[in-house]
């Protein structure tokens, strides 16, 4: 079966690949000629994961799935959440943890979690699968690995960043991996 995973990200799609093998047909944005910016307008993950996928079914009626991702931090009422990659104002990871680091200046929960959501479109028929991660906020950035929040961000039941991690290391742990592995789950139950 020919499916898009609505994304231009390399690294997600050969991940992704790897996993599925070859039930299934995956075709980038490129290769179905989508050559536009999907649409993420919505104030919420979940939102923005439907919206991206709904409009790759609707403009290529092609079977599809797309995913977002953000981190919500408990004292900052979930922010920056569906505003994480351009929380500064850019799409710069050090500005955004910079901005994340004075607003929890005061704060004494420091708790966070990574979400992914992935929505899948099969026939027109939609379904989300979600994957978190608890953990909690460090008062300075530690570790080069990664990106995005990975510097400060410390998983439950850990003592190292997802930055001082190996890619091994986090894979394991992570929020996509978690919505990826329900994902992969369920259509390799739908292949049968
Ligand atoms: P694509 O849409 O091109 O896939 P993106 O950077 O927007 O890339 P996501 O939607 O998955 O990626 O995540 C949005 C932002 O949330 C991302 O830019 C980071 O700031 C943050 N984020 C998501 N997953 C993260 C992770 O594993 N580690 C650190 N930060 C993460």
């Amino acid at each position: 079966m020919q499916l898009c995973f609505a994304t231009n990200n390399a690294h997600k799609l050969k991940e992704i690949r790897a996993i599925l093998g070859d039930s299934f047909e995956l075709k980038t944005l490129n290769e179905i000629n989508c050559e536009e910016e999907l649409p993420e307008t919505t104030d919420t993950i979940e939102g923005n994961s439907h919206q991206k996928a709904e409009y790759v079914w609707e403009h290529f009626h092609i079977n599809c799935f797309a995913d977002d991702s953000g981190l919500e931090i408990t004292a900052l009422n979930g922010a920056p959440g569906v505003h994480s990659a351009y929380y500064s104002g850019t799409r710069n990871h050090q500005k955004n943890i910079e901005r994340v680091l004075n607003e929890l200046q005061d704060a004494d929960d420091r708790s966070a979690q990574f979400k992914t959501v992935i929505t899948l479109i099969l026939n027109g028929q939609s379904q989300q699968f979600e994957g978190i991660i608890k953990g909690n906020l460090l008062h300075q950035p530690r570790g080069t690995e990664g990106f995005g929040y990975d510097p400060i961000f410390v998983p439950e039941s850990h003592d190292r960043t997802f930055a001082e991690m190996t890619l091994e290391e986090k894979g394991k742990l992570s929020h996509r991996a978690r919505a990826f592995s329900k994902l992969v789950d369920f259509l390799q139950s739908y292949q049968g």
